[in-house]
């Protein structure tokens, strides 16, 4: 990669998270994403993501059979977008509907708030 595309990503990356809070990338790294590549409720979820500029732990159950089982064991069903959320006792909350995984996403990791309390 030529020092100019560093620049740009670099750049386009701080762009992305100003909108996020300080607290972000010690939350996002409690969250995991189960998901599948040609979903589109997946696509939602993950372009907001992109957007909000923090890395969450992809977990692709098409390309790994214990991701499946993970997600019907504890999330009780199979469908996806999922998000899991790992608390402080170790126990996860299984967040389904991609609107409502964005919802959760923008109040956890935009309030600067929110963010530094999780
Ligand atoms: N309303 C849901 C729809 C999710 C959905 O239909 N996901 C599909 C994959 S694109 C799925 O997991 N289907 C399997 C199932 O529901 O058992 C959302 O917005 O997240």
């Amino acid at each position: 990669m030529s020092f100019l595309d560093t620049l740009l990503r670099t750049t386009v990356r701080r762009a992305r998270r100003s909108s996020v809070g300080p607290g972000a990338d010690r939350v996002a790294s409690r969250l995991s994403l189960y998901h599948f590549d040609s979903c589109p409720f997946c696509l939602r979820v993950r372009r907001e993501l992109a957007r909000l500029g923090v890395e969450v732990e992809l977990r692709n159950i098409h390309r790994d059979r214990s991701r499946y089982d993970e997600l019907v064991r504890g999330g009780g069903k199979q469908q996806v977008p999922c998000l899991r959320i790992e608390n402080d006792d170790g126990t996860a909350e299984w967040l389904y509907e991609s609107s409502d995984i964005i919802s959760r996403l923008q109040a956890d990791l935009c309030s600067p708030g929110a963010a530094e309390a999780v």
